[in-house]
């Protein structure tokens, strides 16, 4: 069965970008392949966290992997720090990837935009996530477009290794939807929707309460014109919505905009107040159950012993092909 690995920073609760551009694919992928789905917590102090916010938002994350249908029976579902081969493939790739293209990563130049000194984990950050995918022989990693660069340079170093060593990496394909694969911000939407916005309007999460994501979608920003049309570069927010609408319901952009002919953006936004609060009913009401209860550990601990024995192969033969260690 071919292999799929992806994660998610537990740096606050999953949003409508992180469900639509990634988390939908690990539901339909694990069907037809070996799935491992992390909470990658390393990547998530490459910034400062609060150790007790951060325990919580990892059983967080990982009741929302559940909840929205990730199904541990099928799928490996674990904790980034439980799996020592992380960090260990982590310094072995530092030592095969260049600082030139590390500087070129846009995600590190927005992280660090303004700062004099940024810190190095943010910097090198592509490289571990370079090594979560290598540590599984991963195939195919489903994530949203944001994640494009980073998936070419893991690429790059892969096929950099498998040069000048014996092959040692199976080189993966990035896997990216046409619909939601990247949900921008609502206050903002020449920016991503991210977890760690300041503005938590900027964002629906997963588990917002009705009244919050009501406020949120109607004070999202729009445009003059006051017609409802798909055009990224002249209506970027009015564009954002109707991508959102599109994917929750199921209807293709065109329809959408069909419906909303002649009507403003006050109906429009009330609408898609409805589907949203309707397609997340569910998912809050299974992840209210889930984080309660005691099997959530259980899961996590049984499936870093899962990935962990897959690990344990992969690092046998990055050592033995870079020479480390005794035999
Ligand atoms: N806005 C988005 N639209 C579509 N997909 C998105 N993803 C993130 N934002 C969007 C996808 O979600 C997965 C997990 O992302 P992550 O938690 O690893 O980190 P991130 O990409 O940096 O996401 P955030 O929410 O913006 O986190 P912070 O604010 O902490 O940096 C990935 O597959 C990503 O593509």
């Amino acid at each position: 069965m071919k292999r799929v690995f992806s994660g998610v920073q537990p740096t606050g609760n999953i949003h409508l970008g992180n469900y639509l551009g990634a988390l939908k694919q690990f539901v339909e992928l694990q069907e037809d392949y070996q799935c491992l789905y992390c909470i990658v917590d390393m990547h998530a102090i490459t910034v400062p966290q609060d150790p007790k916010e951060l325990r919580k938002h990892i059983l967080d994350v990982a009741a929302l992997y559940l909840a929205v249908g990730v199904d541990p029976e099928k799928s490996i579902v674990f904790v980034q720090s439980d799996v020592p081969g992380h960090a260990e493939l982590g310094w072995i790739l530092t030592c095969s990837s260049y600082t030139g293209e590390l500087s070129r990563m846009t995600q590190f130049k927005s992280k660090s935009k303004n700062k004099e000194s940024a810190p190095t984990g943010l910097f090198s950050y592509p490289v571990l996530m370079a090594a979560d995918i290598l540590l599984y022989d991963t195939d195919v990693v489903p994530v949203g477009t944001d994640q494009k660069q980073h998936i070419e340079l893991c690429r790059d170093l892969a096929i950099r290794v498998n040069n000048t060593k014996k092959k040692t990496f199976v080189v993966p394909e990035g896997r990216y939807l046409k619909a939601g694969a990247r949900i921008m911000s609502l206050d903002d939407p020449s920016k991503k929707m991210s977890k760690s916005a300041e503005n938590i309007h900027s964002r629906i999460s997963l588990l917002d309460e009705p009244s919050k994501i009501k406020k949120s979608i109607m004070k999202a920003t729009t445009d003059s014109e006051g017609v409802i049309r798909f055009d990224v570069d002249e209506k970027p927010g009015i564009s954002n919505l109707l991508n959102m609408y599109s994917v929750l319901s199921n209807k293709t952009i065109d329809d959408v905009v069909g419906m909303y002919e002649g009507k403003g953006y006050g109906d429009f936004k009330k609408d898609l107040v409805e589907i949203t609060v309707e397609a997340l009913k569910p998912i809050k009401e299974r992840f209210d159950d889930i984080r309660e209860s005691e099997e959530l550990i259980k899961i996590l601990k049984s499936g870093a012993e899962r990935a962990n024995a897959i690990s344990e192969k992969t690092m046998a033969r990055v050592k033995e092909n870079f020479g480390l260690g005794l035999k």
